[in-house]
């Protein structure tokens, strides 16, 4: 009786060991995870992302590997790649909600007082809340209004009369070129501007750096947050860095709320805060539910502020340190303005309906070298899918805008500069030669600054090349144009003369 005993439980025991493991196998089975780079316990897969070549383009060789979509794991965290558009448009666009989330990093949080931000703030119902509000009051003030033409046009003129100041004097446009974008956004964001010299443009040129050396670039300590308690250099300069805006900040929002009134709606610093100031009218807890607190609306300022200045400065750098390289397409931007503008006024926002060769040209700057290689990345709220491979709930989901920038299949040539990529036979402009071009990002997360920075980028040039023309100064080289990754793709400085055009010698344009 026992031994029968015995023998049924161990045939039942193996039975259900079976139907576990099978149950097991066939959940395997029926997942389909992206190849993986190999990996440790505790580093992850770190020691095969160890390169002297900089993350985007690492992750585009690895493609010849591992395929277009892979995966490896950075620390703990699981990390999907996605190099080409199909997948890319998959997880911005189709499937946008489910991939809405934002990783925390030590040095993100640093600087967004805890992701209270937009650009790296988790997605919720309050961060839909506080985009929208930016969105409209961007609008009010930049997009949708002809007041930014105005501010835009008169920076470029401020720029045009330092650069014809220097003569043939070689220099480093890079201070001016800040100066002229920084003033654009700070009429915006506080409806103030800095003159050349300004002690106070300096301090904000420096603290920039400062963050953009060192946050959200994938050091050690956002892999591994554990080492933050370690003496770091970089974080040293990040919290010095962001110390410094932070009094900058408060102090601009002290003299909004000082002179606050609700009429008198000047700039996006007032329009936020009165937004704050109904809310807590209506009802005394909204603006903690939604969480518009003094917080949020500073960091908000900062996120506009900080991309409003280093994108749009990073694209006109690239942009110029382009057209030294290639001086016939600079040649034939200026034909393409004397031609359709001429010389008797100032290229205006309504030109780029007719001025097809510069529009192009812009196209092809932000195509071969995107301000932001790999966006910023997303996080999946839950499980899904890209393509036919299985995605996990929080996985992190880089886009490598490079890849899909420099796709093969999609672009001839994709390492050459051919602003001609984007017209048509006749000349005229192609809205895309090719869906593997995103330099903007797309879906819920696109860039908020995208009309804005594209007024600025071509008001900027072609009022410098209608008058100048810019060449390498002699016994210089040529700017570098590998770039140093980053926050944004940086440009390597570098000198330049802004040569004043014959033709222009003796123009003179009244407005
Ligand atoms: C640039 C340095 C500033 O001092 C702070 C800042 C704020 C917003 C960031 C920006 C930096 C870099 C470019 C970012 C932008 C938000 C969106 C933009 C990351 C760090 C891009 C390219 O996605």
């Amino acid at each position: 009786m026992i031994v029968w005993l015995g023998g049924a439980l161990l045939l039942v025991s193996v039975l259900v060991l079976i139907s576990f493991w099978r149950i097991r196998l066939r959940s395997k089975r029926d997942v389909k995870y992206p190849k993986s780079l190999p990996s440790l316990p505790v580093i992850g897969s770190l020691l095969h992302l160890g390169s002297h070549l900089p993350p985007h383009i690492l992750f585009c060789n690895l493609q010849k590997k591992y395929g277009s979509l892979f995966s490896f794991m950075m620390g703990s965290h699981y990390v999907v790649i996605v190099n080409n558009h199909e997948d890319a448009r998959e997880v911005l666009l189709k499937k946008g909600k489910t991939f809405a989330g934002r990783p925390r990093t030590v040095t993100t949080d640093i600087l967004t007082r805890d992701a209270k931000d937009i650009a790296f703030g988790d997605y919720s119902p309050s961060w839909k809340f506080h985009r929208k509000m930016v969105h409209s009051a961007l609008c009010m003030f930049g997009e949708g209004t002809v007041a930014i033409e105005k501010i835009i046009s008169r920076e470029a003129a401020s720029l045009c009369q330092t650069l014809s100041s220097f003569h043939t004097v070689s220099l480093d446009m890079a201070p001016e070129l800040i100066r002229a974008v920084t003033n654009v956004v700070c009429s915006l964001c506080f409806n103030t501007r800095y003159d050349r010299g300004d002690a106070e443009f300096q301090t904000m040129m420096d603290y920039s750096k400062g963050i953009v050396d060192t946050v959200a670039k994938d050091s050690l300590v956002d892999i591994f947050p554990w080492l933050k308690i370690f003496p770091n250099k970089d974080l040293d300069t990040l919290k010095k860095s962001v110390a410094v805006r932070d009094e900058l900040l408060a102090k601009k929002f002290k003299e909004h709320k000082d002179a606050f009134c609700s009429e008198t709606v000047s700039d996006l610093m007032d329009a936020l805060l009165k937004a704050k100031l109904s809310l807590e009218n209506n009802n005394s807890n909204t603006s903690q539910e939604v969480g518009l607190t003094d917080d949020h609306i500073l960091m908000t300022v900062g996120d506009i502020f900080g991309a409003g200045v280093e994108t749009t400065s990073t694209v006109l750098k690239w942009a110029i340190a382009y057209l030294l390289h290639y001086p016939e397409v600079q040649r034939r931007i200026q034909e393409e303005l004397d031609a359709k503008v001429g010389l008797s006024r100032y290229p205006l926002l309504s030109d780029r309906k007719i001025l097809h060769y510069t529009e192009a040209t812009i196209s092809e700057v932000l195509r071969i070298r995107p301000v932001s290689p790999l966006l910023i990345p997303h996080v999946a709220f839950k499980d899904s899918r890209i393509g036919e491979y299985d995605i996990p709930k929080d996985a992190r989901v880089v886009i490598n805008l490079w890849s899909l920038h420099h796709d093969e299949k999609e672009w001839v040539n994709p390492h050459l500069f051919n602003p001609d990529r984007f017209l048509d036979e006749n000349g005229d402009r192609l809205s895309s030669p090719s869906q593997s071009y995103l330099p903007f990002g797309a879906g819920i997360r696109v860039c908020l600054g995208e009309a804005l920075a594209k007024m600025e980028i071509f008001l900027f040039l072609s009022w410098i090349l209608q008058r100048f023309t810019l060449e390498v100064p002699a016994g210089n080289p040529l700017p570098d144009l590998e770039g140093k990754f980053g926050v944004v793709l940086q440009v390597k400085p570098f000198k330049v003369i802004a040569k004043l055009r014959e033709v222009w010698e003796n123009n003179e344009i009244t407005t």
